[in-house]
């Protein structure tokens, strides 16, 4: 029998890195992956028990719920609060900051973002879905935490991670010390070490944007699409397009495979559809982790502003080299090299 490493037993290992480390994260990281499991045994049997369609009720997005969405929710809030090292909670589903200090968490030193449950608009027709956690240090001293604690940049976090609920579950995650993938065994129900210290190819030949926004995209973005369509054997374009819908999904594909991910600023989402606390800053952590980039198209996502806890982002996310040629296309039509190139500095092509 191959030796099997779980996920506890990784994170107690690994918890030697941080020297003053008295186990808190270990313990916060085994919660999240305790409430995994359990989201995945109903993500999994979706179709035979009454937990598919919409819940009936709206989230802050004005996006209608599924009933697995408010499910996951609640497992991943129940989790946190019982295992006393989480003191609030952000999660896409509620419209503010959770508070579950309680007589075994009021010294808790860690606050959790999360979305818990990314893509659910696939629930119903089977397609990959995903939870994405971002795990910041409690910054305020005086009472309970509050929303500055998670209005953080992406730098200042100590810990992303996301599950997959696809043909396997597994769980991804960082502490800043690169990136390892556990796929969920169920016949011993445990998270097992399957992708350690895993890299994103430099490069790839997979795009992945919803091109039924095409009109809608800035100029930059159709360049780059367009860049991606030509024939060049030397740079192996065409490229492939793949879009699943579910950012989970997509980027873990572009991690194993290479590739990139675009969400950009459309006529529909002038600010982009994707949200930065929970969604963009917890991927683009692991994916630097891993080797790869991900900014705005202009900025790095880990160092933009943190105003909102909703707050929504462009993101060009996955192989670094790919994201880069994107953003030299975006370059071309940045409000200030437009001005530039007024004054004959030459294009980026
Ligand atoms: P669109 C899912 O609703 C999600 O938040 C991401 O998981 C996904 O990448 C994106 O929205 C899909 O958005 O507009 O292409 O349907």
């Amino acid at each position: 029998m191959k030796a099997v490493k779980t996920l506890g037993q990784f994170i107690i290992e690994k918890q030697a890195d941080f020297p003053y480390a008295k186990g808190e994260l270990s313990r916060l990281l085994r919660d999240i992956g305790i409430a995994a499991k359990i989201v995945n045994r109903e993500v999994n049997k979706a179709g035979l028990a009454d937990i598919l369609g919409d819940a009936g009720t709206m989230n802050i997005q004005g996006e209608g719920q599924k009933k697995l969405d408010v499910y996951a929710n609640e497992q991943f809030i129940s989790a946190l609060k019982c295992g006393g090292e989480c003191c609030m909670v952000a999660s896409e589903e509620n419209d503010d900051c959770i508070n579950i200090e309680s007589d075994i968490s009021k010294d808790a030193k860690y606050v959790v973002a999360i979305d818990p449950l990314d893509g659910s608009s696939n629930i119903d027709v089977n397609v990959g879905i995903g939870t994405i956690f971002s795990i910041y240090r409690r910054i305020s001293t005086e009472g309970k935490a509050d929303l500055k604690d998670v209005l953080q940049r992406g730098t200042e976090q100590v810990a992303a991670g996301y599950v997959i609920y696809g043909s396997s579950t597994m769980l991804v995650y960082t502490t800043g010390k690169g990136v390892n993938g556990f796929t969920l065994d169920p016949s011993i129900g445990e998270f097992c070490l399957s992708h350690p210290d895993l890299r994103i190819p430099d490069d790839g030949v997979i795009y992945s944007i919803n091109e039924g926004y095409y009109s809608h995209f800035p100029d930059g973005v159709k360049k780059y699409i367009k860049y991606c369509q030509v024939e060049d054997t030397k740079t192996q374009r065409p490229y492939t397009s793949r879009y699943i819908g579910s950012m989970v999904a997509d980027l873990h594909r572009n991690m194993i495979k290479g590739g990139i991910f675009i969400y950009p600023l459309t006529a529909a989402a002038p600010n982009g559809k994707l949200r930065l606390v929970y969604e963009c800053n917890p991927m683009a952590f692991i994916i630097e982790q891993a080797g790869g980039k991900a900014s705005n198209g202009y900025n790095r996502i880990l160092e933009l502003e943190v105003t909102e806890l909703h707050q929504r982002t462009a993101i060009f996310i996955g192989s670094k080299n790919m994201v880069n040629k994107a953003e030299e296309m975006m370059a071309c039509f940045s409000p200030q090299l437009i001005k530039k190139n007024f004054e004959g500095e030459v294009c980026l092509q």
